[in-house]
């Protein structure tokens, strides 16, 4: 009995240190299952597959907003196409006519996984380039397999729009 007492006492040091382990991301996700009640838990649990709607994202792989003010379209991604974890892009941003929108800024972008109601866990870095109208946006955290949207809220001359890539990420 004496024996079987410490098995299990060396069993919760085990565990516990996992949780530390883990970190940020694993406490988010619990704090993301608590918010969600017991649905939202099994929901969490499981890595949602894609469901064969989303279009592969590649180099020329544009997105309109929904007033039509700003097109954003991808001239670079690392990895291609996106992978789990850390992703860095490179987008152009176009007007209503297609024309570079060489006022426009990327002013905030976000990994977001609608399914799970999460983001990527810390903020994308963005930066412009030399070339007008093209900004890095670099460490998106898309760090679950499923479906993402990958939105970029723009300011120009034209407006204010938010502009959404779906991507799905395989596990
Ligand atoms: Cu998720």
């Amino acid at each position: 009995m004496r024996q079987r007492e410490g098995n299990v006492g060396v069993t919760a040091i085990l565990v516990g240190a996992a949780l530390v382990a883990c970190g940020e991301r694993a406490d988010r996700r619990r704090a993301d299952a608590a918010r969600l009640g017991a649905a939202g838990a099994m929901a969490m649990a499981e890595e949602h597959a894609c469901d064969g709607e989303i279009e592969p994202i590649a180099i020329g792989s544009r997105t309109t907003g929904p007033e039509g003010r700003y097109t954003a379209e991808l001239l670079a991604l690392a990895p291609g196409p996106p992978q789990k974890f850390r992703n860095d892009w490179r987008v152009r941003i176009l007007d209503e006519d297609g024309e570079i929108a060489d006022d426009a800024d990327v002013v905030e972008a976000e990994p977001f996984m609608v399914a799970h109601r999460h983001d990527g866990l810390f903020a994308p870095e963005i930066s412009s380039s030399d070339l007008p109208g093209e900004f890095n946006v670099d460490n998106l955290n898309l760090w679950m397999g499923g479906p993402w949207e990958v939105r970029l809220w723009i300011e120009g001359s034209a407006g204010a729009e938010r502009l959404v890539f779906d991507v799905c990420i395989e596990d």
